[in-house]
């Protein structure tokens, strides 16, 4: 693929070749942020520019801090899915294209969203064909949930029946259904839910990998590389079991100022552990599946290092996937939280665990949490920017 260079009328716009568009799919806490800087790195690793656009309901997304402290160039769109700001992602794309003229553009969408065919690659392609060539939607799947969804497994708390609409549509979209986390799968379950993914999803192709060993990934990166998207019927969505489903997500997204007493400093990585388990706690007495918690902490002053801890179901473990090396005088908090829960739930859980954080003292080493930004809501209903009904051929 030849790098797309830009007309200056319309920066957006290659004058040579399409710039490749990748869309990376799936419920929350499946794996896309950390396929997407996996696939980034694989191809700056191939010799391609490559153009990161991160999407959720808010703003002060933990998704956007993690890709570019991995030092890839990152647009977000708040606000809104990608559906609903099709405006915005093709305006995304085009500062990312001043930035730095990707060959390659990465698009995570919101793990709450489906209809994605319909309502961004198929317009993308009948308004942008000779700028962009789509590559198969990737949904991705944790397998420890997908278990419990099929019912293959009935441990653990499962959504609601409009929740798990959305997670099936997901699927059903899917040009390719990556089994991600395939580590902690024994093989006797990956292949029971590969046979079952199989036969619920016949267009689909299933892949398995994982995206924090690498194991599998080449395979899929190939595939999104190699090939384009086949247009194809699209499926038929329910909007208003759509939109329910998506308002029994509680959503929060908190930025938080930590300080530490003066001259004193505090375990970044211990405290974020120590607020998961707390937020965690909470949630579980008031009876909220957790989707998924995610937390970055960014010492003020600090370069691109930051550690983060994510929880992916009420009854797992959080677990810390970046760490600081050194303790911290002070730092920055960010906090997205989505849960089948109300949203003042939510608020209450977060707000009363950062106040037992500083009252318990040592965690932040005598110090004080001061809450700059904090919104919490349930996802408004989708209303498409398009929605066709067929794909022009690519
Ligand atoms: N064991 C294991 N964990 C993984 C794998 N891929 C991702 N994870 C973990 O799953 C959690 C969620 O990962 P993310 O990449 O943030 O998930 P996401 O789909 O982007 O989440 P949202 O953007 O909130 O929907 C993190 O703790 C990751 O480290 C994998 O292949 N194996
Ligand atoms: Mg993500």
């Amino acid at each position: 693929m030849s790098a797309p260079t830009s007309s200056p009328a319309n920066p957006a716009a290659p004058c040579v070749a399409p710039a490749r568009y990748i869309m990376i799919g799936g419920f929350l806490g499946a794996g896309k942020t950390t396929a997407v800087a996996r696939l980034a790195a694989a191809l700056h690793a191939r010799g391609l520019r490559v153009g990161l656009i991160t999407n959720d309901q808010g703003s002060g997304l933990v998704d956007t801090s993690v890709l570019r402290a991995r030092g890839f160039a990152t647009e977000e769109i708040p606000g809104g899915c990608f559906c609903c700001r099709f405006n915005s992602l093709v305006d995304a794309a085009g500062k990312l294209t001043v930035a730095t003229r990707p060959d390659v553009f990465i698009a995570e969408p919101v793990g709450s969203c489906t209809d994605l065919v319909a309502t961004v690659t198929y317009p993308l392609r009948r308004i942008y064909g000779d700028r962009f060539a789509i590559a198969p939607l990737s949904v991705l799947l944790d397998p420890q949930r997908a278990l419990r969804v099929h019912g293959l497994t009935d441990t653990g708390r499962a959504f609601s029946d409009k929740v798990l609409y959305i997670y099936r549509k997901q699927l059903e979209e899917a040009d390719l259904i990556v089994i991600n986390k395939s580590d902690t799968l024994a093989p006797a379950d990956l292949d029971r839910l590969r046979a079952t993914l199989a036969r619920e999803y016949p267009h689909a192709t299933v892949l398995a990998a994982s995206a924090r060993t690498g194991d599998g990934l080449e395979p899929w990166f190939d595939r999104l590389l190699a090939t384009d998207q086949v247009a194809r019927r699209v499926m038929e969505v329910d909007y208003a079991v759509y939109a329910d489903g998506e308002a029994l997500l509680g959503w929060l997204n908190a930025t938080v100022q930590l300080d530490a007493a003066p001259g004193a400093e505090f375990d970044a990585n211990a405290l974020l552990a120590a607020l998961a388990r707390a937020i965690q706690a909470r949630l579980d007495t008031a009876g909220g599946e957790v989707a998924h918690l995610k937390m970055t902490l960014s010492p003020s002053g600090g370069l691109n290092d930051l550690a983060a801890v994510n929880l992916v179901r009420s009854d797992f473990v959080p677990e810390l996937g970046l760490r600081l090396e050194t303790p911290v005088a002070a730092g920055q908090l960010i906090l997205n939280l989505r849960a089948e829960a109300a949203p003042e739930t939510l608020k209450v859980a977060v707000e009363s665990a950062v106040a037992a954080l500083v009252a318990a003292g040592a965690p932040l080493a005598g110090g004080q949490a001061r809450i700059d930004h904090l919104e919490h809501f349930r996802p408004g209903k989708p209303q498409p920017t398009h929605r066709d009904l067929a794909g022009t051929p690519a």
